[in-house]
């Protein structure tokens, strides 16, 4: 996107994130760096009404990872959770396939509350994650609600309806975000991204179709990027040909898109000046330096919490950025 070199005044990281691959990523970044230089914009368009409740899954799951307080199995939600709510819930006929849990339901309970006093999703964010002590910045893409909508052979599904309580079985034929031209980039990232304090953008791991565009198409954010006047390393979620974790994979194939790292290389096309791919894809390197991005070829699954800080070191010296 640009070939600016990082300079001493550069000292902010702004990374674009999904759920669970997204978090471990911003995890290890947050252990690497200053946290109050890394900025991460969560993607909102999985946010639904759940039972009257404002649900954010990927902002929830970026601040319990970062607050050591998310479930190590699921990678959503919180350990140590019960679930005597939604089995009471599901007692009295209501529905029960989106689960929420009882510790859980204070993070929605509080958003929902907030934002009915008329605080912005980036104002609860913040309060949230300072109430956990996460001293990174997490914003949300936007202040506006934005819906991905699945579009799929059975008809449009909303979101969380095609993920959770479909499993993610019918085939998808595209995707859209309902209420995406009305929404504006979030007015902190705005401000960040043009202060020219941003040393490197990076696209997590996570989901190109339904974590990572809807955060790129809200009106603005890609010009934002540009201006930022800095690189951007997207790292691919698709590991010698399947997605370490969710439908990316299955919805390249019912796309008919090559389930590979080049696969991902197209997607981010211009934007991307380098992509993160896995050893177990080392044989792609040409291909993708073809279409005109570096490539770093590295360990991308993240097992273990040694895994997320030598991905996120990686990540910083890919972008030339010095590692305190
Ligand atoms: N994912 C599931 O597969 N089943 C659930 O019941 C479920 C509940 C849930 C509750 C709160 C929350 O923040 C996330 C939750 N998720 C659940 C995960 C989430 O819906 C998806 O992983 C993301 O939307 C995709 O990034």
């Amino acid at each position: 996107m640009t070939d600016a070199q990082p300079d001493a005044g550069r000292d902010q990281v702004v990374m674009l994130s999904g759920g669970v691959g997204g978090a471990k990523l911003a995890l290890g970044l947050s252990r690497v760096m200053k946290p109050d230089r890394l900025v991460i914009v969560a993607n909102t368009s999985d946010d639904f009404t759940c039972l009257g409740l404002h649900v954010s899954p990927d902002i929830d799951t970026v601040v319990y990872t970062l607050a050591g307080l998310a479930d190590p199995e699921r990678g959503w939600g919180r350990a140590e959770e019960t679930w005597n709510f939604i089995g009471a819930i599901s007692d009295l006929g209501g529905e029960d396939w989106f689960r929420l849990g009882d510790r859980d339901l204070a993070m929605h309970v509080t958003r929902t509350r907030r934002l009915a006093e008329g605080a912005s999703l980036t104002e609860v964010t913040a309060q949230l994650a300072r109430a956990l002590d996460v001293g990174v910045s997490i914003l949300p893409m936007t202040d506006q609600s934005v819906a991905t909508v699945v579009e799929t052979a059975r008809g449009d599904l909303a979101f969380q309806h095609y993920f959770v309580r479909e499993r993610c079985e019918p085939e998808v034929t595209g995707f859209r975000f309902a209420g995406i031209s009305d929404a504006r980039i979030n007015p902190v990232l705005e401000r960040v991204l043009g202060s020219g304090r941003v040393a490197g953008v990076i696209i997590g791991p996570s989901n190109p179709y339904v974590s990572i565009d809807p955060i790129l198409g809200i009106p603005g954010m890609r010009t934002a990027l540009e201006r930022a006047g800095c690189r951007v390393l997207a790292v691919s979620p698709i590991v010698g040909g399947t997605a370490i974790k969710g439908p990316a994979a299955k919805m390249m194939r019912e796309l008919g898109v090559p389930v590979t790292a080049t696969g991902i290389a197209r997607h981010y096309g211009q934007l991307a000046d380098i992509l993160v791919i896995d050893h177990a894809d080392r044989d792609e390197t040409d291909a993708i330096r073809d279409l005109g991005q570096e490539v770093l070829c590295t360990a991308t699954v993240m097992h273990t919490l040694d895994d997320r800080e030598q991905l996120a070191r990686d990540c910083l010296r890919a972008l030339g950025l010095a590692i305190p």
